[in-house]
C-alpha cells in the first residue's frame, strides 16, 4: 500500500477475509476476491467500484440540514489542496478495502472553477493527480461521467434545455469528460439524465427535447469514435427525481429511444437498484429487461426503502435481491466491461469515516453471498429446468408451428377448431419461491 493511515487510522489494514463465522466487523464474511466461482474469481466476476461522489464528496446534509460529516479530506481552504487530498483520501480507502474501479463525475474530482475554461483547468489538474495513484496502485475507472445536473445553468435542463447556449455548455463539458475519462483509462463512460425532462407540458415541447438529447448523444458517438475511446457507453435510467418527468424514465423506455434515434448500437444499459423500485419496478425486472434486449451493461447497486419515495441510495443488504439480480447477471455471462458500482451513501447519522467501510463491506458481502447461491441455483438448475419445460409445447406442434411465421391467424383458427381445449400445467410460483429460500442459506 502506498497511502497509509492519513486520512483512516482506525482501519490500520487491508480488510482481510475471515469468513462467515467472523465476529470481526472489519472482515468480509463472503467476499473472498481470488476464491473461483465458476471458471472467474469473485473478484473478476463482481468488479466492485465505489462511487466518488457519495463516499468521498458526501457531507450527509438533506433536505432539512446542512453538511455534518467532518471530514479530514476537506479541510484545506484552497479548492484544489482539498481536491487533491480528497483523491489521496479515496486511494488510501480503495486499497484499505480491496477494492479494483471507482466511478467519478467531472465536478466530484475537480472543483468548478469560475470560468469554464478553469473548470477544465482544475479537471485536467486532479486527474493528472489520479492517473499517478492509479498507476502506483494499480486501481482504475470503472465510468467516468459529467454532472450536468448542480449547476443552476443546468436548472432547465441540460442536454434538453429551451436554451441552445446551455445545451453548448453541456456539450463542451462532456467532451472534457470524456477525454478525463479516456485519460484516466476508464472502461465505460455514464449518462444519466438529472435534468433532462420537465415539469410542466405548459412550457415544454417534448419532441425537440427529446430530439436534442438524440443530438447530443451522436454527438458523443462521433466525438469517442474519432479520439479512439474504446470504452462502453451506459445510458442511466431514472423515473424522476430532480425532474417530474425523466426521459429515460426506465430500461424499457431508454431502449426505445436509443432505438427511436438510431444510437441503439452505441450503448448499453447502467441499472440502478432504486431507481428500478422509483419506476414502480423490481430491480431484477429493470436487469431483466435490460439483459433480454442484450444491453445489461454495468449496475448501481444500492437499494431504496419501502416506506420512502425517493432515492435513499442506500447500500444494499438484502440477500434475496442480490440472489435473483447475480442470476441474471451469471445468465448473460457477466457484466464484460461493467462493474457494480455502490452508488450508495451512508445515512446522516453514520457520522465515523470508517462508517465508509462497514457500509462497502456489507455491500461487498451481500453480493458476494448472492454470487455464491446464484452459481449453485443455476448449476444445479433449480429454477431454469421448470422455466424451461414451462415452454415445451412451442418446441413442436402447434407452438413450433406458430413460431416459425409459416402460419397466420386463418390457420391458427383451423388448428383450434380441430384440436381438444388446452389445460394449463401450474405455474408453482409457491413451489418455486420455496426452492429460491432453500438455497438461501
Ligand atoms: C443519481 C445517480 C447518479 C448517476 C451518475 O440518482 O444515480 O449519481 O449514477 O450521474
Ligand atoms: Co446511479
Amino acid at each position: 500500500m502506498t497511502t497509509l493511515n492519513r486520512f483512516f487510522p482506525k482501519v490500520d489494514r487491508q480488510i482481510p477475509y475471515e469468513g462467515k463465522d467472523s465476529k470481526n466487523p472489519l472482515s468480509f464474511r463472503y467476499y473472498d476476491k481470488n476464491r473461483n466461482v465458476g471458471n472467474k474469481t469473485m473478484g473478476e466476476l463482481l468488479r466492485f467500484s465505489v462511487a466518488y461522489w457519495h463516499t468521498f464528496m458526501g457531507t450527509g446534509s438533506d433536505m432539512f440540514g446542512g453538511p455534518n460529516f467532518k471530514r479530514e479530506w476537506h479541510k484545506a481552504s484552497n479548492p484544489i489542496d482539498r481536491a487533491r487530498d480528497t483523491m489521496e483520501a479515496a486511494f488510501e480507502f480503495f486499497q484499505k478495502l480491496g477494492v479494483e474501479y471507482y466511478c467519478f463525475h467531472d465536478r466530484d474530482i475537480a472543483p468548478e472553477g469560475q470560468t469554464f475554461v478553469q473548470s477544465c483547468r482544475n479537471l485536467e489538474t486532479v486527474v493528472e493527480f489520479a492517473k499517478s495513484l492509479q498507476k502506483e496502485t494499480g486501481i482504475k475507472v470503472l465510468w467516468g461521467t459529467a454532472n450536468l445536473f448542480s449547476s443552476p445553468i443546468y436548472s432547465q435542463g441540460a442536454a434538453t434545455s429551451p436554451d441552445a447556449r446551455v445545451m453548448a455548455h453541456a456539450a463542451a463539458q462532456v467532451k472534457n469528460a470524456i477525454d478525463a475519462t479516456k485519460e484516466l483509462g476508464g472502461e465505460n463512460y455514464v449518462f444519466w439524465g438529472g435534468r433532462e425532462g420537465y415539469e410542466t407540458l405548459l412550457n415544454t415541447d417534448m419532441k425537440k427535447e427529446q430530439e436534442q438529447m438524440a443530438r447530443f448523444l451522436h454527438m458523443a458517438v462521433d466525438y469517442k469514435h474519432k479520439i479512439g475511446f474504446d470504452g462502453q457507453f451506459l445510458i442511466e435510467p431514472k423515473p424522476a427525481e430532480p425532474t417530474k418527468h425523466q426521459y429515460d424514465f426506465d430500461a424499457a423506455s431508454a431502449l426505445y429511444f436509443l432505438k427511436e434515434h438510431d444510437l441503439l448500437d452505441h450503448f448499453k444499459l447502467n441499472i440502478e437498484a432504486n431507481h428500478a423500485t422509483l419506476a414502480g419496478h423490481t430491480f431484477e425486472h429493470e436487469l431483466a429487461v435490460a439483459s433480454a434486449a442484450g444491453k445489461l451493461g454495468s449496475v448501481d447497486a444500492n437499494r431504496g426503502d419501502t416506506m420512502l419515495g425517493w432515492d435513499t441510495d442506500q447500500f444494499p443488504v438484502d440477500i434475496y435481491s442480490t440472489t435473483v439480480a447475480m442470476m441474471i447477471i451469471l445468465n448473460q455471462g457477466g457484466l464484460g466491461k461493467g462493474g457494480l458500482n455502490f452508488d450508495a451513501k451512508v445515512r446522516r447519522s453514520s457520522t465515523d469515516p470508517t462508517d465508509l467501510f462497514h457500509a462497502h463491506i456489507g455491500g461487498m458481502d451481500a453480493f458476494a453471498r448472492g454470487l455464491l447461491i446464484a452459481r449453485r441455483i443455476i448449476d444445479d438448475s433449480a429454477l431454469s429446468g421448470f422455466i424451461d419445460k414451462r415452454y415445451d409445447s412451442y418446441r413442436s406442434g402447434i407452438g413450433a408451428t406458430i413460431m416459425s411465421g409459416r402460419v397466420g391467424l386463418e390457420e391458427i383458427e383451423k388448428w383450434v377448431i380441430g384440436a381438444e381445449s388446452p389445460v394449463l400445467q401450474s405455474g408453482r410460483q409457491e413451489m418455486l419461491e420455496n426452492i429460491l429460500n432453500s438455497y438461501l442459506t
